[in-house]
């Protein structure tokens, strides 16, 4: 038996526990999916197995599921499976969580002591042949792509040094290669950060580090066809602070925010660097050189959006505070001095995505999810607490918005794109959405053209998915 999950908003709605693997042939759908579409959608969600040890843990600790709907000649068969990390084989064989506070191995159970703790609940990337589950204070878990059965850990066959990958690495459609970065390389809390880059065979074929002005949360960051932009912005870890069993991050809205700009076949010895006033910035839409400048949109947000790292900072959660907005950061590097120009280009919101067509050039169109307070009450759901319940196709280059919502009740995941082979078609978007009244979960299928007139196709649930965080396409 299992005891129940704490009664905190990061394990009761939507965000309670769903722990189940299942298969799923077939899927009810109203509308149609068209029979272009061909390939296979992933998406990780953190569902814990357990309790916590320690009677509260973050959503963020949660044991990775990989749920993957597969898309053939208009059927969608679903499937999850959880990713057999060392964390949770070895809460299993314990029936009960060993793992204490978020990224502290110190508040362990002395059982796992040594052992590896990443739960792979982030994102799951395709590159090079291989599904990759990613969680940025570890390494890779590699998948079968068609069973979801865990293969283990990936290190790039012991050539990567990192101990961590983010679960944001950057693929470049036009060479087939994938960047990424490692931070807290060389440890628990250190300066190290690794840039990183793999082949389109997926081979580590170079990573060089160097060490940023502090620890810093760095969820994501920005490449174009020219340049590498890593952003330190002050969540922070001391090592200290963890040994004493304290918390991992802490908000530290005194100090600066520094981006990193270095030239994409250089060297981190030509990192030049950027400051302006603390801000937190967990997803870039895309970004692109055009020139001498260096254009990156940002999700932009002026405080840490996570309620429980404030709250273990000790400084007081207002939700006012969380104002934000799509931002275009434009870096002029053929001026001197450290600071950089930033536009409004949309409203407030996050999980941006753009078709692989744009990556690391200028986007032309954009979609991404924001809430919209005036539809209605909110909901619990995912780890900031709050659902998304509005999406939105940007054109940033004029403003131009269109919107698609399903009313307050309806809380969204981040969309996927995926290509049409129609010339001029923009494609199709697609997202998992949660009825917070009949607490089941669908997938929404919407032209991306025209996301204002409503799903193509209804992909439904017979029961409720635990909130995603990324999801990736893989055509077939
Ligand atoms: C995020 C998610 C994480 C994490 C750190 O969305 C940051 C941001 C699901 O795990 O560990
Ligand atoms: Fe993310």
């Amino acid at each position: 038996m299992t005891g129940p999950f704490p009664n905190h908003p990061d394990f009761t709605g939507y965000n309670e526990p769903v722990r189940m693997e299942c298969d799923i042939y077939d899927l009810v759908i109203e509308g149609e999916v068209p029979r272009e579409i061909s390939g296979s959608w992933y998406r990780s969600v953190p569902d814990p197995q357990y309790p916590p040890m320690l009677g509260y843990d973050t959503f963020l600790s949660g044991d990775g599921m990989v749920s993957l709907f597969r898309f053939e000649d208009g059927h969608v068969d679903f499937k999850m499976r959880y990713v057999m990390t060392e964390r949770l084989l070895d809460t299993r064989a314990a029936r009960r969580s060993l793992h204490g506070r978020y990224r502290n191995p110190f508040t362990d159970d002395p059982s796992v002591r040594g052992h590896r703790r990443g739960a792979a609940n982030t994102t799951p990337v395709w590159h090079g042949g291989r599904l990759l589950a990613l969680k940025e204070d570890s390494r890779a878990m590699e998948i079968d792509p068609v069973t979801l059965e865990t293969r283990g850990e990936f290190d790039y066959g012991g050539k990567l040094r990192s101990q961590t990958m983010t679960a944001h690495p950057r693929w470049d459609p036009e060479t087939g290669e994938l960047y990424f970065f490692g931070y807290e390389a060389s440890g628990l809390a250190t300066r190290d950060v690794a840039v990183c880059k793999a082949d389109a065979d997926g081979q580590l074929v170079r990573e060089e580090w160097f060490k940023g002005p502090y620890c810093a949360l760095m969820h994501d960051f920005a490449v174009t066809k020219e340049h590498i932009v890593l952003p330190f912005m002050p969540i922070t870890a001391d090592l200290k602070r963890i040994e004493a069993g304290g918390p991992h991050w802490i908000w530290e809205p005194e100090r600066e925010s520094c981006i990193g700009i270095m030239p994409r076949d250089g060297s981190v010895e030509d990192i030049r660097w950027f400051r302006r006033p603390s801000c937190s910035v967990f997803h870039f839409m895309n970004a692109f050189t055009d020139g001498n400048k260096v254009v990156v949109d940002a999700c932009y947000s002026k405080v840490n959006p996570f309620p429980f790292i404030t709250e273990e900072s000790k400084l007081p959660y207002d939700p006012r505070e969380l104002e934000g907005a799509l931002t275009r950061w434009t870096f002029d590097l053929s001026k001197p001095g450290e600071t950089f120009d930033e536009d409004r280009v949309g409203p407030g919101g996050d999980m941006p995505r753009v078709a692989d067509r744009y990556l690391m050039k200028e986007h032309e169109i954009a979609y991404y999810a924001i809430v919209d307070p005036t539809l209605g009450p909110l909901y619990v759901h995912g780890p900031v607490g709050a659902g998304f319940n509005t999406l939105v196709r940007i054109e940033p280059g004029n403003g131009r918005t269109t919107t698609f919502t399903m009313g307050p009740t309806h809380a969204f995941s981040e969309p996927i794109h995926i290509a049409s082979k129609l010339p001029g078609h923009e494609g199709y978007l697609a997202l998992v959405v949660d009825d917070h009244e009949r607490y089941l979960s669908e997938a929404v299928l919407l032209e991306a053209e025209r996301i204002d007139k409503g799903p193509i196709a209804r992909i439904k649930l017979p029961m409720r998915l635990r909130p995603q965080v990324h999801g990736n396409w893989v055509a077939a």
